[in-house]
């Protein structure tokens, strides 16, 4: 059944000409914080601030109902197929990152499941032994994580989440993007006889990583190093980076495992397990595991990724705003949106359905964010006054990281950056009325907060599989595939077109004006 032909469909069209006003007297009131909230995993979600009513919020759930949404979820997590366009040549693969974490309790035991689960775990023994063998030598002091998108966004959002929890000798840098400068200022303050050097490429291939590694390796043999000795690879079994002679350590990831759903496999693992250690990574799986199971509840107000979901469909779809903030009231948290925007823009920007159909509808919307209490400062203006509607996702922590704190004028730092959360969320919500026009808030702006006592290892591993289950659940409830990313294809068969000039410019041959006359004209602008 599409999304549009869903009974709860229609009844949400109708709901939405007149979604509920939070800006009247009293309708944001203590009673209904209290009642729009969803807890699970020491993680609570508090909607009172979006412009739902119980009424919306059970056709929300027909609809996760009617759209199958935890049964799907549930054949994910078993390692079915999900990644497939229906009639046409696609990837026909399952979506398996949960596997990459289920090493706990309650253990998925769908065929499929296990066996990635089995494979997923000698690499993490594999890793186990390595981290140990290097650290008998005391060798290395820092690592760089040489990928990009999928191979790096999360890694370094996680990493950057959890850097209050490192070891006090072990540092991370990653170098995706191939513009030279971005290589030269990673490498030139590090020591490289203490440096060991990860390249993540599922598969393989990626040119942006090939020409970093070979800029790397170039600088260690500068330094009278051998590369050999300092590399690692991730990668997929059978790749071209799959030559274990090359590195020092190989380990695995799988076809099933997307880019931007690999943080807890070997993708993320090296990295955060050198610089963490191997317990605190265990917790941060454990964590991600532990939200894995709560995205298989059936009832949607304890599944908070499906909660989620649906508020942001409501938002999405019926209430029609087209964008979406992801704050973080935590400097820690500062690239997660950047991560965030990948997941779910890579794997809800498409526009046709499972079955090719174009869709009637849209779906995932833009998402962007800036930590609070900064971005207050700078784009908030337009989120309070502009012409454009932008739901909000706040995320905030009780408790601060380190546990260092000031006060001034009577209250904490911790204290000042949760009011502004707090202020910033009943803000938008209910506006303020003034004769003065330029003063007049006019409110009625959807936003929703996820609260946590700490951000420590459990509580990132579950915020990363909460979103990466609300990026799903909303891709099942439109029936469009999450999982591929064919839309970022042309731009690379195009550049290699491009290089191809370049390539001909460089060896003295004329450029093939004929073959590329597009590409010459551009190439000719270069000064
Ligand atoms: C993520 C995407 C994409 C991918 C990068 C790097 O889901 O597929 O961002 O991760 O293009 O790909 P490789 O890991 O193959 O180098």
């Amino acid at each position: 059944m599409s999304f549009q032909g869903h009974k709860a469909y229609s009844r949400l069209q109708e709901l939405a000409k007149k979604p509920i006003d939070l800006t009247q007297e009293g309708v944001l009131n203590s009673q209904r914080v209290d009642s729009f909230i969803a807890e699970a995993m020491g993680m609570k979600l508090l909607y009172a601030t979006e412009r739902v009513d119980e009424e919306v919020l059970k056709e929300l759930f027909a609809l996760a109902s009617e759209a199958k949404a935890v049964k799907k979820m549930t054949s994910m997590q078993a390692g079915e197929i999900v990644n497939f366009i229906e009639g046409f040549p696609s990837e026909q693969r399952p979506a398996l990152h949960t596997a990459m974490r289920d090493f706990f309790d309650d253990r998925n035991t769908a065929k499929m499941a296990a066996e990635a689960t089995d494979l997923a775990y000698q690499e993490l023994e594999k890793l186990k032994d390595f981290l140990n063998y290097i650290e008998k030598q005391a060798r290395f002091t820092d690592i760089v994580q040489v990928g990009i998108g999928g191979s790096q966004l999360g890694p370094l959002a996680v990493y950057l989440g959890l850097e209050a929890y490192r070891k006090p000798n072990k540092r991370a840098h990653f170098l995706s993007n191939v513009d030279p400068d971005d290589g030269a200022k990673v490498l030139k303050r590090l020591d490289l006889s203490k440096t060991l050097v990860v390249i993540v490429s599922k598969s393989g291939g990626t040119l942006e990583t090939l020409t970093n590694q070979e800029y790397v390796i170039e600088h260690f043999r500068r330094a009278g190093l051998d590369p050999k000795h300092h590399l690692i690879a991730v990668t997929g079994k059978g790749s071209p980076m799959d030559d274990p002679n090359k590195y020092l350590a190989s380990f695995y990831m799988w076809d099933y495992i997307g880019g931007r759903y690999s943080v807890t496999s070997m993708v993320g693992g090296v990295t955060l397990a050198f610089t963490l250690g191997m317990e605190r990574f265990l917790d941060f799986l454990r964590g991600a595991h532990a939200m894995d199971k709560v995205a298989l509840e059936a009832d949607p107000k304890k599944n908070l990724p499906l909660l989620s979901a649906l508020l942001g469909i409501w938002n999405r779809d019926f209430l029609g705003h087209h964008t979406c903030a992801i704050i973080p009231y935590s400097e820690a948290l500062s690239r997660f949106p950047a991560h965030l925007q990948q997941l779910d823009m890579e794997s809800n920007g498409k526009r046709i359905d499972k079955k090719g159909h174009a869709v009637q509808f849209p779906t995932g919307p833009i998402i962007w964010g800036e930590p609070g209490t900064n971005g207050q400062h700078s784009f908030f203006q337009l989120l309070h006054q502009g012409t454009t509607i932008v739901p909000m996702e706040i995320i905030g922590f009780s408790e601060s990281q380190y546990r260092e704190d000031v006060l001034y004028k009577g209250t904490t730092c911790q204290e000042k950056l949760l009011s502004n959360l707090f202020a910033q969320s009943v803000a938008l919500a209910t506006g303020q009325k003034n004769d003065n026009p330029n003063k007049f808030f006019p409110g009625n702006r959807p936003n929703r907060i996820l609260l946590s006592l700490r951000l420590d290892p459990f509580t990132m591993g579950s915020l990363l599989s909460y979103y990466e289950h609300k990026v799903a659940f909303q891709g099942f409830i439109w029936d469009i595939n999450s999982f591929d990313q064919e839309g970022v294809q042309l731009g690379k068969v195009l550049a290699l077109k491009f290089l191809d000039q370049f390539e001909m410019l460089r060896q003295g041959r004329k450029a093939d004006a004929k073959g590329f006359a597009l590409g010459h004209s551009y190439l000719r602008h270069l000064s």
